[in-house]
């Protein structure tokens, strides 16, 4: 067990003021600070503006690095309009660490932003597989980690400096496959999941247990990995299969070969996905063979309200194409920790802590967000469906 908040915060305050002579860690709030620049206290460094160092670490390089870009190209949008919005209040600085999707990489980086860089918390990582093996460290770091894409179920039981504003596919799947079954007569499902991931293999827990209580016919379920190729020998299963609907779990490179290797075998069932899809490199990967794709998320760029709409223009003005879920959350997330950075009222790790704890009714571009005891998002997904390129509103 760890041990309590108390004793801990008591014993990082010693260490840190004995490593420092007093002079406290990641609490940057430049107030009385930075006499060195001339006198110069206008500005961005006037008095009583906090200076807060966020660490992101993404998928950047690698089969998913769509994902990261989407994360990153949200992120500095928001930065700009925070850090212009703020001014004189509180300015806000990213570090960003390209964890390539890769545990180890994922908590090098995060021993890095924590130890090296004195940052105050850390977006990211990008899957819940370097979740699990680096929010750990920033627990232990008393560092608050803020997952804007790790979907799979236990995230939070890390401990109380993980957060996430990421709907968990526990909600997601189950909308999903409800308005599937409710639109297309569907009785009989197959699964095809990723092994050797932990989001797929949560995501494909979801799906199976919906379909037992949606009464559908369990006709088989196939395994696969992250970096295979060849999807061949488990799609002449499922062609054999015949089910009515084929439920993938999966990151998107993968994910879309299957969909496009599915339909060049002739399999006609509905293909219904989990989060992996979200993002337009579906559309590049498997072409055509998308269309008809069911997927939930808690964002689309269609929807009608002011707030997501003058999202999506400054978005497209900024980088010339439509934002993705990931890119949405990812804006999302810096909003609120803006939000949470002001009201802590300086840089302070466990004071912004508190102040995420407390988040209620956030209005984002990927819906009301407040948190549960366990500071999992209460949010609710919309179902899409692959049309002519892009996702729409599954009516
Ligand atoms: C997770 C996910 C992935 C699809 C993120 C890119 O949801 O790993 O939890």
């Amino acid at each position: 067990m760890k041990r309590t908040r108390f004793v801990s915060s008591f014993l990082s305050v010693m260490l840190a003021a004995a490593m420092l002579g007093g002079c406290g860690g990641q609490a940057t709030n430049s107030s009385g600070g930075e006499t060195a620049a001339g006198g110069d206290n206008a500005g961005s460094g006037a008095s009583g503006e906090i200076h807060a160092k966020i660490g992101v670490v993404s998928f950047l390089s690698g089969s998913g690095a769509a994902y990261g870009e989407a994360q990153k190209a949200g992120l500095e949008l928001a930065l700009e309009e925070l850090n212009a919005a703020n001014q004189g209040k509180l300015k806000i600085e990213l570090i960003f660490e390209d964890s390539g999707g890769k545990k180890e990489s994922a908590i090098n980086a995060v021993n890095k932003l924590i130890n090296q860089d004195n940052v105050v918390a850390i977006i990211g990582p990008t899957l819940s597989s370097e979740m699990f093996a680096a929010a750990p460290v920033a627990n232990e770091a008393e560092t608050p980690i803020f997952g804007i894409s790790t979907t799979a179920e236990g995230i939070n039981d890390i401990g109380e400096y993980v957060f996430r504003n990421s709907l968990p596919e526990s909600i997601a799947i189950p909308t999903a496959m409800k308005k599937a079954v409710e639109k297309l007569n569907i009785k009989s499902a197959a699964f095809m999941y990723a092994a050797n991931d932990d989001f797929s293999v949560s995501g494909f827990e979801t799906m199976k247990k919906t379909a037992e209580e949606l009464g559908l016919e369990n006709k088989g379920e196939l395994t696969f990995a992250i970096g295979d190729v060849d999807f061949s020998a488990q799609l002449t299963k499922i062609k054999q299969l015949n089910p009515d609907a084929l439920l993938i779990s999966g990151l998107y490179k993968e994910g879309s070969m299957i969909v496009q290797k599915a339909r060049e075998l002739g399999i006609q069932s509905t293909i219904i996905g989990g989060n992996g899809f979200n993002n337009p490199q579906v559309f590049a990967i498997a072409g055509e063979a998308a269309e008809g794709l069911i997927v939930a998320t808690p964002f689309s760029p269609e929807r009608q309200d002011e707030k997501v709409q003058a999202f999506v223009k400054a978005f497209e003005a900024k980088y010339g194409k439509q934002p993705d879920q990931f890119a949405a959350q990812a804006y999302d997330a810096l909003y609120i920790m803006s939000q949470s950075l002001l009201k802590a009222g300086e840089a302070d790790r466990n004071k912004l802590r508190d102040a995420l704890a407390e988040l209620k009714d956030f209005n984002g571009v990927s819906g009301k967000l407040s948190f549960d005891e366990n500071r999992n998002p209460i949010g609710e997904a919309v179902v899409v469906v692959a049309k002519g390129g892009k996702y729409v509103p599954f009516e």
